[in-house]
């Protein structure tokens, strides 16, 4: 069997396996949110500040990736919200098996949101498809304002965009307009939105409420 074969039947056991993930969360009512990044793009600052907002309305849980440590399920577990750490031990993605093998650690039925952080990349967690309902990429403002161009894949296959660090701009050479017509070059269609932490504020109005909207959709309320 040649290399691309063994490639070929690899994703197509992934999509297997996220349909089947998918399927399992559409039974039980649950919306999943598959967040990525490059590293430090600010995913587990965003969750540790909007968990506690979306808790008000919603039965949350995360699923946390990394290469390595539990940091990152300490810090959201703070928050007093249930949060699993997967570590991929090299790996620079989540696959859809790694999800359907925590999934017997939650309880599904009593929940209304789960979100996944993914391995911090811009790359490769873009091919693997998990099950989720929502894409969103994060790209903080010190990346760079051509990232959507030069790391298309990721934003291709997105729904949306947070746009984090946005209080950084003034310290910054970056064009936020700019980088928003990059991202919207590569996929008109995504939603666009915008975070700043200010004041030790973080400010992430209008994602909580898109978040809790696309939940209420879902699950019919
Ligand atoms: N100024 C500013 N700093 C932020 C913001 N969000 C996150 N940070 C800082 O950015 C650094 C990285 O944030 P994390 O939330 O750990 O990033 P991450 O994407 O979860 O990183 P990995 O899980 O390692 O990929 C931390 O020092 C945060 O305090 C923001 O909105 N503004
Ligand atoms: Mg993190």
């Amino acid at each position: 069997m040649t290399r691309v074969d063994i490639k070929r039947d690899l994703d197509a056991l992934n999509k297997q396996i996220a349909a089947a993930n998918r399927a399992l969360f559409k039974s039980a009512g649950l919306y999943v949110i598959n967040l990525m990044g490059s590293p430090g793009s600010g995913k587990t600052t965003l969750l540790e500040n909007i968990l506690p907002r979306l808790q008000d309305h919603v039965r949350t849980a995360v699923i946390e990736g990394d290469l390595a440590t539990e940091n990152d399920a300490l810090r959201i577990r703070k928050t007093g919200v249930t949060a699993l750490q997967i570590n991929t031990n090299g790996g620079c993605h989540l696959d859809a098996r790694m999800i359907e093998n925590q999934l017997s650690r939650l309880d599904l039925a009593a929940l209304d949101l789960l979100i996944i952080e993914n391995v911090g990349n811009l790359v490769c967690p873009a091919s693997f498809d998990l099950g989720e309902d929502l894409r969103m990429v994060l790209l903080s403002v010190p990346e760079g304002a051509d990232k959507p161009v030069k790391y298309p894949t990721a934003f291709l296959n997105a729904q949306a965009v947070a746009i984090t660090k946005t209080d950084l701009l003034p310290y910054l050479n970056v064009d936020l307009d700019e980088m928003k017509r990059y991202m919207a070059e590569i996929n008109p269609k995504l939603v666009v939105f915008e975070t700043a932490l200010k004041g030790g504020v973080y400010e992430a109005e209008r994602l909580v409420a898109y978040i809790l909207e696309q939940v209420r959709q879902k699950k019919g309320k």
